[in-house]
C-alpha cells in the first residue's frame, strides 16, 4: 500500500507548501523509507527577494525606488569613480557608509515594513527610495 502512502504524502506536501521547506526535512523528504538524507543543517534557504541589489552609476541609484522583504540584504554596488554613501534619511535605518568607487558593501533592509528614503551622504542630491514590505 506504499501507492495510498505516498498519495497522501503528495497532498500533504501541496497543502504544507512552502511551509515545507521551513519545517524540518523529515516532514518532506523521509518518503523512500531508506537512507535518510541527512546532511543540510536546515538554514532555510532565502526565498527569491532575499537578496537585492542597488547599482550607483552616474550618481544615481539604479533602481531609483526599490521593493524588497524585511530584513533583506542589499547590495550597493558603486559603479562610478567617486566614492558614495546608500544612507537612510531621517529614520537611520540603514547605512552603508561610503563606498569607494568600483566597491560593493551590503546594508539589512529594515524589518518593519514602509518607505525608506535615502540618500548619497556625500552628494545629497542622489536620492533613492526603499519599500519594505
Ligand atoms: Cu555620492
Amino acid at each position: 500500500m506504499t501507492a495510498l502512502r505516498v498519495h497522501l504524502r503528495q497532498e500533504r506536501i501541496t497543502v504544507a507548501g512552502a511551509a515545507c521547506g521551513l519545517l524540518a526535512l523529515t516532514a518532506c523528504s523521509g518518503s523512500s523509507g531508506g537512507s535518510p538524507s541527512t546532511s543540510a543543517p536546515v538554514s532555510t534557504p532565502p526565498p527569491a527577494s532575499a537578496a537585492a541589489q542597488i547599482v550607483i552609476k552616474d550618481f544615481m541609484f539604479g533602481p531609483a525606488s526599490l521593493t524588497v522583504a524585511p530584513g533583506t540584504v542589499v547590495t550597493v554596488r558603486n559603479e562610478d569613480k567617486t566614492p558614495h554613501t546608500a544612507t537612510a534619511t531621517g529614520s537611520q535605518a540603514f547605512d552603508t557608509g561610503t563606498i569607494a568607487g568600483g566597491k560593493s558593501a551590503i546594508f539589512k533592509a529594515p524589518a518593519a515594513a514602509g518607505t525608506y528614503d535615502y540618500i548619497c551622504n556625500i552628494h545629497q542630491y542622489m536620492k533613492g527610495k526603499l519599500t519594505v514590505r
